[in-house]
């Protein structure tokens, strides 16, 4: 069994003093640069997503429900959008963005793309690159890459458990991977809809686990 650990948005965005803020969210990034640095050689592969937005319509709003509709968050190319300083990104391998013109909750939606070019000067005349131009026109998406990999399990780790978390556990389930969720090392944005997602989770042969019982 080969098996990738899927990222999923700790950007800036999603921490204490972010846009959209989780609490709970920087202490994800510590702890999951320790999680790494003890673990990384049990993952074929150590990806992560990000949230990418441009234009994703009704996404965003003046008066978000925390729902559907939400602050204008990790917009492509800013601050809020760059991984938390706490994680450390060393292992990670590839990044995959997602929600340029959608929603964009799971990271299966997520194409390979190289936010760390924005804003590099290129080509002749000097042209500055675009956050929309960072994911090249033939950039596989994520199930295409774990597949390349012959990856068939994912452990899924991030932000938020109740939104990007869940869409992408339950693809990942839907895909037919061997879907492990590690639950100290997610944290969601409501109570309530994070035991729904446990149960989301059990439903779909989904297992959550502590670390310690990894
Ligand atoms: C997310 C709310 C809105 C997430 C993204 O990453 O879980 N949550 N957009």
């Amino acid at each position: 069994m080969a098996e990738a650990l899927i990222i999923v948005d700790v950007q800036n965005d999603f921490c204490e003093g972010g846009a959209l803020a989780v609490a709970g969210g920087a202490q994800v990034a510590a702890d999951l640069s320790e999680f790494l640095e003890d673990m990384h050689a049990d993952y074929d592969a150590v990806v992560a997503t990000r949230d990418w937005h441009i234009d994703p319509g009704a996404h965003f709003s003046e008066s978000p429900d925390f729902v559907k509709s939400w602050p204008v968050h990790c917009v492509a190319g800013t601050a809020g959008a760059e991984l938390h300083e706490d994680l450390d990104t060393d292992y990670i391998e590839a990044e995959f963005l997602k929600g340029l013109y959608d929603d964009g909750y799971s990271g299966f939606e997520g194409r390979l793309g190289d936010p760390g070019r924005v804003g590099i000067l290129e080509g002749e005349k000097g042209v500055k690159v675009e956050a929309a131009d960072v994911v090249a026109e033939d950039a596989p998406d994520l199930d295409t890459w774990l597949q390349e990999r012959e990856i068939d399990a994912v452990t899924i780790v991030g932000i938020a458990t109740d939104h990007c978390v869940r869409a992408t556990a339950l693809d990942a389930a839907e895909n037919d991977y061997s879907v492990t969720v590690i639950s100290d090392l997610t944290v969601g944005v409501s109570e309530e809809k994070i035991e729904e997602t446990y149960e989301e989770f059990a439903e779909a042969g989904i297992t959550v686990t502590p670390t310690q019982d990894l």
